[in-house]
């Protein structure tokens, strides 16, 4: 399901924040996530959390 957010770059270019409009309800989630790098190659991974 994707979800509503606003996204941020952090300063150092290495990081970002991803705001979602609505609260989780408890339960496990799983972000995943692709990114080109300078040289366009393609990258992805998953990790999760859970919501108490
Ligand atoms: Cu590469």
């Amino acid at each position: 399901m994707k979800m509503a957010h606003t996204s941020q770059m952090g300063k150092d270019g290495k990081s970002m924040t991803l705001l979602l409009k609505k609260a989780l309800v408890p339960g496990s989630y799983t972000v995943k996530w692709s990114a080109a790098g300078a040289d366009s190659h393609r990258m992805g991974s998953e990790f999760s959390f859970k919501v108490k």
